[in-house]
């Protein structure tokens, strides 16, 4: 069907311009939504022609900028482009690039930071204004004008939705095998409008497989040809495989308790090379016929589909180092009905997570003594990525668990102090707290009694006596039982290595 061409409808086929031409239709002060997710299925022309013209406009004394929203995070040539020509004056809702973090911490760039399942509603209550633009990364345009996502698919719904005007870029590298794995949801609505989201099993699919959009909507086709760019994963260290062997540990004991089936719940995992090295020793353990409802399906997960330790994984992006795209494209038929693709107003969405339960394991930069999360800054001021999806989890699964090697930067920081120096997430809503040191479940514990599961259990030893002796004298103060605190020094670790270089 696609033998010749990715563009099956003959009238979106007129509408083929250069990436330069499209790139002019979007001015200066314009809102764009961008796709992309996890370094998935982001746009890879238009954007990089925009920043040339963003140049040319700075070189000529005009200043040129535009308010980006996506679904997560991008890529170097877009998030990273775009900030290094000072292009962006505010970026939503989620980004990991160093040169995007470099503006936000230098005050250059505006960053709103929220949910990732709660962007869509924002958007269309209009609490973030006005969408001029969206462009679109899309695998294939069928004949009726109907778009085959791509990799990710994230916001790309509701910014077809919203926008006045689309740009499409039809990505050749997209395997095309990824028609049907997507499932798009039309059915979502405003308070009080709602209805129940029919969806009760990570397999179940209640929506279509590609997106719509009014044809006249669309100003511009582009095509491109290049791969999404997502490096390979380090294989993980001790620390990581210790925090994964507690956590398969702590599996198996709820399972003997009765707290969790034999064949768990549905997993979320967050990225990075923890969260990898959780699923690898997941998929190294006896467990079979799982279920994954996530964000993101990294290589570990594929590799948890291939072994029958996954069932089924459903997720709004892939993010996956070159070989393991190469292991996708070569079994698209193994795979298809294997991995569900959503909008991640479902993916992430709190009525789901709650429903079915999901067993919620995200990293952390820092934890407190009582167990609130600090998922965001560095020392209380610098933005690191953002809170992701890590909230819409955390709140709503049946476990929340958080993970992060006891110490930071050589053993100069701890991830364990008396008071988080920013708070993403609250007490209320952590359960249990690993580092390659154990594992401290909180559930059902009073806040002392959870400073005492945290420090004995998760502490660095280099840190732990500091912070027993922070707890004691905390409770001998007499400022108050319930959590007690130093407030003079709650801080002070963060100070001591903002002066020294060490907590
Ligand atoms: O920096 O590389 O410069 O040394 O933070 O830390 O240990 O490599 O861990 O890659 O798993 O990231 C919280 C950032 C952890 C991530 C965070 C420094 C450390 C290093 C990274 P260097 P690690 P990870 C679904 C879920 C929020 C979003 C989320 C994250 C760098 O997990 O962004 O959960 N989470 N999404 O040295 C100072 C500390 C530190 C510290 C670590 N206490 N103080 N620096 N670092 N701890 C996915 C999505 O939502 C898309």
């Amino acid at each position: 069907m696609f033998s010749e061409s990715r563009i099956l409808s003959p009238e979106l086929k007129q509408r083929v311009v250069s990436a330069e031409a499209a790139a002019a239709l979007i001015p200066s002060g314009a809102t764009v939504g961008m796709s992309g997710f996890t370094g998935a299925g982001y746009p890879k022309a238009v954007p990089q022609a925009l920043v040339e013209q963003i140049k040319r406009s700075h070189e000529a004394g005009e200043r040129f900028r535009i308010n980006v929203w996506t679904g997560a995070s991008t890529a170097p040539e877009l998030d990273g482009k775009l900030a290094e020509v000072d292009g962006i004056n505010m970026r939503l809702p989620f980004q990991s690039d160093p040169t995007c973090r470099k503006q936000i911490n230098d005050g250059y760039m505006h960053y709103t930071d929220i949910h990732l399942s709660e962007v869509s509603q924002y958007a269309w209550s209009g609490f973030l204004g006005k969408l001029d633009i969206a462009v679109i990364e899309v695998t294939a345009i069928l004949e009726d004008g109907r778009l085959v996502p791509s990799s990710s698919v994230g916001n790309n719904k509701t910014w077809i939705e919203q926008a006045d005007k689309v740009i499409l870029e039809v990505n050749d590298q997209q395997p095309i095998g990824l028609l049907g794995m997507h499932d798009i949801y039309y059915g979502t609505a405003l308070p009080p409008n709602r209805k129940p989201i029919m969806l009760t099993q990570p397999d179940d699919r209640i929506g279509e497989t590609t997106l719509h959009c009014p044809l006249d909507k669309i100003v511009a086709v582009v095509e491109t040809s290049a791969l999404d760019r997502n490096s390979a994963f380090s294989p993980p260290d001790e620390v990581s495989n210790c925090i994964a062997g507690h956590i398969l540990e702590f599996f198996e004991h709820e399972i003997k308790m009765g707290r969790l089936p034999q064949d768990l719940l549905p997993i979320q995992s967050g990225v990075g090379n923890i969260a990898n090295a959780v699923l690898e020793g997941l998929n190294n353990s006896d467990h079979k016929n799982l279920t994954a409802f996530t964000e993101v399906i990294q290589d570990g997960m594929l590799k948890m589909l291939k072994s029958g330790t996954l069932r089924v994984a459903s997720a709004t992006a892939f993010s996956l180092s070159p070989d393991a795209l190469d292991e996708l494209k070569n079994n698209l038929d193994f795979y298809r009905d294997k991995i569900i693709l959503r909008q991640q107003d479902i993916s992430n969405h709190p009525e789901l997570a709650r429903r079915m339960g999901l067993i919620a394991m995200n990293g952390i930069i820092e934890a407190d003594i009582y167990g609130n999360i600090n998922s965001t800054h560095i020392m209380g001021s610098r933005m690191m990525n953002g809170i992701g999806g890590s909230g819409d989890f955390a709140r709503n699964g049946y476990l929340s668990i958080f993970l992060t090697p006891s110490s930071a930067k050589g053993g100069a920081i701890s991830s364990i102090v008396p008071m988080v120096s920013h708070v993403d997430h609250t007490e209320h809503d952590v359960k249990v707290i690993v580092t390659e040191q154990g594992l401290a479940d909180l559930r059902g514990l009073s806040p002392r009694q959870r400073a005492l599961e945290i420090i004995n259990n998760c502490a660095h030893p280099d840190f732990k006596d500091r912070l027993l002796d922070y707890f004691d004298r905390a409770c001998a103060s007499g400022r108050g039982m319930q959590t007690p605190h130093l407030l003079d020094e709650a801080l002070s670790w963060h100070q001591n290595y903002e002066k020294t270089g060490r907590m």
